[in-house]
């Protein structure tokens, strides 16, 4: 057989192999052999088949770069049917990640070996779907209702043991695939097992409070979400009827969900977060070694920094002012990796290594002598970056990198502070740095290709979604922030409660609104940056200035337990606080502004209008690549909600030509914030998207 499917003879057993690198996705051409596999099988002489995969994984699922096309049958399910239909047993063999339709294909089998270290799962959620090929309606018949529910809706990955606790396979192997399989088709063999189709099993019992429980979970952790609940109902209403009445019934909420514009989001951001990590102007680029990582500073950010490179295999030199510093930032790192071994993301003594073998936290800057690469991560201030660029420049052997974590400073003057221009780059991460997942790779003007690429090398190292950024006031994500921030400002200036403005943008599917954001990061961070920039507002522009008011009456936020709003044991997430209307009032007052009422939508579009305008002129202006790369920013760094796919797929979603509008009806009050970005403007003259520009 030509293709991705080949068929191998091997005495009693056919082997069914599939290779359709990168990751064995069922193509159209890999369903195709797999039918003509199925009929092969039927007609031969062998009496039992293994169906395995080449490379690094089983099937990764359907193959997604089809969806959004016509599809051409065989459709998948109708595969899947085929294969558990054969009267004779078939064995698959799980290695590497079985994902979605691949999982699928392993259900349709009539038995399942899995090798340790082999995960399972259905993530079609993360893709605004739900399992298309009969998760919903043969899991449930295996393992339960309830639990099948628990694994589609929270798209998790499933080791290897506990597959076999659960019963969803029925032998673990060490062995390659190919030697697992024939394994176990001799034992099928000599034992004489025949057919088990799970199409043909029964559901059993569902404890109704444990689901209505976890439809509570799911509803609550998936705000703005309708594919994880229709599949739930799918899997419950589906498994009450014959196994072909539920496929009808899963095949028509699959096609529902694929019509949404959830579904065209969800996609972009997967694909969008890939192309985000592979620059064409770094092809061929070899980046320089990275072992071990300097980090300078180890306060929050320091330490967090600290922490991502620890877990993930590179070692540690961390530098602090003094000896009470170095203890404070040690100690730090240590309740960092404790929490680590807490939560069963790290073993005690993996931990315990880390700690002993792979971090070393000092005040000697001659430790760093051998560092690869080293990341400043010292207060924001030009005056306290000039001091350790220079000492870098003297201590840190030729070709090391050095990079700086700022937020907002201009990338270019700090290289310039070194005889190395070339191999300086900023590398921004956000806080929780060895949780929250963006990594903004500042490029300067003097950075060196290579050492672009060793940014990019170690995002990949530290499991961060990299994108690439030019030198402004804030980069990417925090010049956008900047803009859509002002905006919600003037609108509570002009009428709109803070509060008001938080829950209208939590219930279009933000994570938290702007003012419960500036709780969390800290008044204080918000009043210096309104310091900071003030020289820079043109005349008439307005913004914000009660957040003074807040920050000279001790008001920090969730830190002090007082900011907009009030944290305490009655309300541990915050309760709005009464008196900063009462501030807010005054301000208006002050200003002569007549306040008037917002609703929830309005105050969505000028938000949104400002986040892409803003977006737009970051694209137009070359700090970012393309829309995309915008999109990727607020998704991973910014709680943007993933089922409206970023600001810039959003946008093409309303439609370029109403944003526009917005911003223009927004611009009439003359803040410079809403003035048209020449790129938006440009592509509704001619009809475009910000999708042509990906
Ligand atoms: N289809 C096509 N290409 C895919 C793919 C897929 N499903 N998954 C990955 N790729 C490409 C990816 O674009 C990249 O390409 C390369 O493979 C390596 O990916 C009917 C409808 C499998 C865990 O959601 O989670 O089945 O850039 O960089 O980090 O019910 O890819 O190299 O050219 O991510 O090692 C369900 C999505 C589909 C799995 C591997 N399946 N993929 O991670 O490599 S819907 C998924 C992943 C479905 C059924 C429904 C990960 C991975 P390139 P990578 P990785």
């Amino acid at each position: 057989m030509e293709g991705p499917v080949r068929y191998e003879s091997h005495g009693d057993i056919a082997v069914i192999r599939i290779d359709n690198p990168p990751v064995n996705a069922t193509s159209h051409a890999v369903r195709e052999g797999l039918v003509a596999a199925a009929a092969h099988f039927a007609a031969s002489p062998e009496k039992v088949a293994v169906l395995v995969a080449e490379g690094r994984t089983f099937i990764a699922g359907a193959d997604i770069t089809e969806f959004g096309k016509t599809p051409k049958e065989p459709h998948l399910p109708d595969v899947i049917h085929r294969i558990e239909a054969s009267e004779k047993p078939v064995v698959c063999v799980i290695h590497g990640t079985a994902l979605g339709g691949g999982f699928e294909v392993a259900l349709g089998c009539h038995y399942r070996v899995m090798l340790k270290g082999a995960r399972i799962g259905l993530p079609e959620v993360n893709l605004g779907l739900l399992p298309g090929a009969g998760g919903t309606q043969r899991l449930p018949r295996l393992i339960g209702i309830v639990p099948a529910s628990e694994i589609f809706t929270s798209a998790a990955q499933v080791k290897a043991e506990d597959c076999l606790a659960l019963g969803i396979v029925d032998e673990l192997s060490t062995a390659d695939p190919f030697e697992a399989g024939m394994t176990f088709a001799r034992k099928v063999l000599a034992e004489g097992l025949q057919v088990r189709r799970v199409s043909e099993m029964s559901v059993p019992p569902t404890d109704a409070e444990a689901l209505a429980a976890l439809k509570k979970k799911v509803a609550k952790a998936n705000p703005g979400h309708v594919c994880h609940l229709r599949a739930i109902d799918t899997a419950v209403e589906g498994t009450r009827l014959p196994f072909a009445e539920g496929m009808k019934l899963e095949r028509a909420a699959f096609w529902d969900m694929m019509q949404t514009p959830q579904r065209a989001a969800m996609i972009h951001a997967f694909f969008s977060e890939r192309k985000v990590a592979s620059l064409p102007e770094l092809k061929g680029v070899e980046p320089r070694k990275l072992a071990q990582i300097g980090v300078i500073g180890g306060g929050t950010m320091g330490g967090g920094i600290a922490v991502s490179c620890l877990l993930n295999g590179l070692s540690v030199v961390l530098i602090e002012r003094d000896a009470e510093a170095v203890e404070k930032a040690h100690n730090g790192i240590a309740r960092t990796l404790a929490d680590s071994v807490k939560r069963g993301k790290l073993g005690a003594d993996a931990r315990d290594m880390l700690l002993a073998d792979k971090l070393l936290v000092t005040d000697d800057y001659a430790r760093l002598s051998n560092a690869d690469l080293v990341i400043e991560a010292v207060f924001e201030s030009m005056e306290v970056k000039k001091d350790v660029f220079t000492k870098l420049d003297a201590v840190c052997k030729p070709g090391a990198v050095l990079a700086t974590n700022t937020s907002y400073l201009d990338v270019d003057e700090i290289a310039a502070m070194t005889k190395r221009p070339e191999d300086v780059i900023g590398l921004h991460f956000f806080s929780p740095a060895h949780v929250m997942r963006l990594l903004e790779i500042v490029v300067a003007a003097k950075t060196a290709k290579d050492v672009v690429a060793t940014g990019f090398a170690l995002a990949k190292a530290l499991k961060k979604v990299p994108v690439r950024a030019g030198v402004c006031d804030g980069f990417i994500g925090n010049r956008i922030l900047k803009t859509y921030r002002t905006a919600a400002d003037i609108m509570v200036l002009e009428g709109a409660s803070p509060f008001q403005v938080d829950k209208a943008l939590e219930d279009f599917g933000f994570a938290m609104g702007p003012y419960a954001v500036a709780d969390l990061a800290g008044i204080d961070i918000g009043y210096l940056t309104r310091k900071r920039l003030a020289p820079t507002r043109k005349p008439g522009e307005r913004w914000g200035e009660w957040g003074d008011v807040l920050y000279e009456m001790g008001r920090l936020g969730r830190k002090t337990g007082h900011g907009h709003y009030v944290y305490d044991e009655a309300s541990p997430k915050g309760r709005p606080d009464p008196e900063v209307e009462e501030i807010i009032a005054r301000e208006r007052n002050a200003k002569g502004i007549t306040p008037r009422s917002f609703t929830d939508a309005e105050i969505v579009e000028r938000y949104m209008a400002a986040m892409i305008n803003e977006g737009a002129k970051v694209v137009g202006e070359g700090i970012a690549l393309r829309p995309l790369d915008v999109d990727v920013t607020k998704l991973f760094g910014y709680g943007f909600p993933r089922f409206r796919g970023g600001p810039m797929h959003y946008a093409d979603a309303v439609g370029l030509d109403k944003v526009l509008a917005s911003v223009e009806a927004a611009y009439q009050a003359g803040d410079a914030i809403f003035e048209p970005a020449p790129l938006l403007t440009k592509l509704v003259a001619e009809g475009k998207t910000f999708a042509d520009l990906n």
